[in-house]
């Protein structure tokens, strides 16, 4: 079932119908680690709406209240392989194969609530940034115990030529105002996700589509416990978190987005988020 946090109030999706959840508060639905069997108790008669999925999607909001985003890195081959090249010169591209197979997965703060942007919002290129990119990432939903109770999609907005001038500039690559964009739902379910769900990225210049790509969930790495087992490690999410895992998705070394491109980015099961770059 899709979960949305709409100007309506939140929605679940569930079987072709819409339902109005008595649950206000985002954080403690975000919180409750029997998420989908609470939201099954609220799809009944009562509550019923009359919204499709596509006004659903027309009226959704950033799917997010108090969580921080982090992200995962380096966890798809083609990531490791595009970044070994971005950093070549500097002298970098050695930390990201090591990484790949290291124990220990590249995990990097992303995001507080406020800064992330929400379905047909605008996500931001850096004004410093000659090279940037939007990484199409499958979102893990967490609890503050480490449940995994859904899904979104995440776009990892990165600017590739200050990532590949130094590593240790990672947090400016990563980390601005529009730089992350999550929605347009959260997909609740107690099922590990299928791994074999396409991920695809179409990006629209001036009505042309100007870059596509895909991959799919049994790309990545790392398990997603592997993922949540470290980022838990040493550190407390009294509002539970959202988990990017990843960009196996990596546009070649001559693209770079403008403003009022168009990004699409495409998850079986859960939807589409798509953004403006303004
Ligand atoms: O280490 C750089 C960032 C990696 C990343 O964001 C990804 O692989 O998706
Ligand atoms: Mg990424």
């Amino acid at each position: 079932m899709k979960l949305f946090k709409t100007k309506k109030g939140n929605i679940v999706f569930f079987k072709g119908n819409s339902y109005k959840l008595l649950s206000k508060d985002w954080d403690i639905l975000l919180n409750n680690d029997q998420l989908y069997k609470e939201l099954i108790q609220q799809c009944i008669e009562p509550n019923r709406l009359s919204l499709s999925e596509k006004e659903l999607n027309n009226i959704a909001l950033p799917p997010i209240k108090s969580q921080e985003v982090w992200a995962s890195g380096v966890t798809y081959f083609k990531s490791k392989t595009a970044r070994m090249e971005e950093s070549k010169e500097s002298g970098g591209s050695t930390f990201y194969d090591k990484v790949y197979d290291a124990e220990r997965p590249e995990l990097f703060f992303k995001s507080t609530a406020d800064r992330v942007r929400g379905p047909f919002q605008t996500v931001r290129i850096r004004k410093d940034s000659m090279w940037s990119v939007p990484e199409p990432e499958l979102t893990l939903v967490l609890t503050r115990n480490q449940k995994l109770i859904g899904y979104s999609i995440g776009n990892d907005m990165s600017a590739r030529d200050i990532e590949g001038e130094n590593p240790l500039y990672l947090p400016q690559a990563k980390s601005y105002t529009g730089s992350a964009a999550l929605g347009p739902c959260i997909l609740v379910t107690e099922r590990v996700i299928d791994p074999r769900t396409i991920i695809s990225m179409e990006i629209i210049r001036t009505n042309e589509v100007i870059f596509e790509g895909r991959t799919q969930v049994a790309e990545i790495k790392r398990s997603f416990s592997e993922l949540i087992h470290f980022l838990f490690k040493e550190m407390d999410f009294p509002n539970g978190c959202f988990l990017m895992t990843g960009t196996g998705i990596v546009p070649d070394e001559n693209f770079t987005l403008q403003q009022k491109d168009q990004i699409k980015i495409n998850i079986e099961g859960i939807g589409t988020l798509q953004n403006e770059v303004g």
